[in-house]
């Protein structure tokens, strides 16, 4: 599924056959995919007697403390470290491993393995997968590379899928997505269990937070539009963590008539992060975020805007309406 400039699992099997050390990293703001696609991995690559460190900007956030092997994931060391192989998973810039990259000393390979379409294909080995998750094209290379898939890969390809498609509800749920998933279960996965770990364990600071986001929601373009916004005041009164915010838009794009929903937040370093989620694949916020040096996909994107809240949130917003008025 990969294109015409990509490699082929094979060429990836090749060079982490080849390789002793192997860093096995991802996107700052780590989510469920991210971390599940990397322990799966690293697991894997663990039994083939691998030298192998999973590195994150964030090491395992609390949110996260349930995936199994969990802390086989650190942050990044703080003198470079050499590797022959770094396995990028999930991310669609080299920017975007965030610290890792000051971790990082000579590195003999640069593998990227991805589905996000706007990945800037960085590795000098690259394969970006149309799946809706990097978990599913990592269950796919395990099954190629004859893997023995525990129930601990098993739980954390599950976690990947299940929380990047909105519990199997968003473009690209194949049926394939549903046989691995089906196939991860006879793993092991305990859905009840491993759901309610990912969907009903928030903490209380959560919804006290959506609350103030809920308070300042805005509606325009004949209510198809929406959007709310997280201020430094905020996050502070209310002592926010960045994975808090995770999964907030989905109550606005929730909303019936809503075709795009997006969430400004406030960064400390003068920036603001948009996230953006549309309900139609004909809405591309891929495109609408790209134009502000985003990415991502057609219907889940977002940006690192430089400039104050307000003033971003104009601009983009502006953007918003005037291509949702040109599928009138
Ligand atoms: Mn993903």
């Amino acid at each position: 599924m990969s294109n015409k400039t990509d490699a082929g699992f094979e060429e990836i099997r090749r060079a982490l056959d080849a390789a002793r050390s192997i860093c096995v990293a991802s996107h700052v703001r780590p989510d469920g995919d991210a971390y599940g696609s990397c322990i799966a991995m690293a697991l894997f690559l663990r039994a083939l007697g691998k030298d192998v460190s999973v590195w994150n900007e964030e090491g395992l956030t609390a949110k996260f403390g349930y995936l199994p092997e969990g802390s086989i994931v650190t942050k990044p060391s703080a003198a470079p470290r050499d590797f022959d192989v770094l396995l990028a998973l999930d991310t669609s810039t080299k920017e975007r491993l965030g610290s890792v990259l000051g971790g990082l000393g000579r590195v003999g390979t640069w593998i990227n393995v991805d589905h996000h379409a706007s990945n800037h294909r960085y590795g000098d080995i690259n394969f970006i997968g149309d799946a809706p998750a990097t978990a599913q094209i990592v269950y796919d290379y395990l099954r190629f590379a004859g893997a023995d898939i525990t129930e601990e890969m098993a739980v954390n390809l599950y976690v990947g899928m299940s929380t990047d498609t909105g519990s199997f509800q968003y473009d690209r749920t194949s049926p394939h997505t549903f046989r691995v998933a089906a196939d991860l279960i006879e793993r092991g996965v305990n859905v009840p269990l491993i759901s309610q770990a990912m969907y009903d364990s928030y903490p209380r600071r959560r919804i006290e937070l959506l609350k103030a986001l809920l308070n300042s929601a805005w509606f325009g373009c004949d209510e198809r539009a929406a959007s709310f916004s997280l201020s430094l005041e905020t996050i502070h009164r209310l002592g926010v963590l960045p994975e808090d915010c995770e999964g907030l838009i989905d109550h606005l794009r929730a909303i019936e008539g809503v075709q795009v929903a997006v969430f400004f937040e406030e960064l400390p370093e003068g920036k603001v992060r948009v996230s953006m989620r549309s309900k139609e694949p004909h809405y591309d916020v891929s495109r609408i975020c790209g134009i502000f040096g985003g990415g991502g996909h057609a219907q889940a994107a977002g940006a690192r805007i430089p400039g104050e809240l307000s003033a971003v949130e104009e601009k983009v917003l502006e953007v918003v309406c005037n291509e949702i008025r040109k599928h009138n």
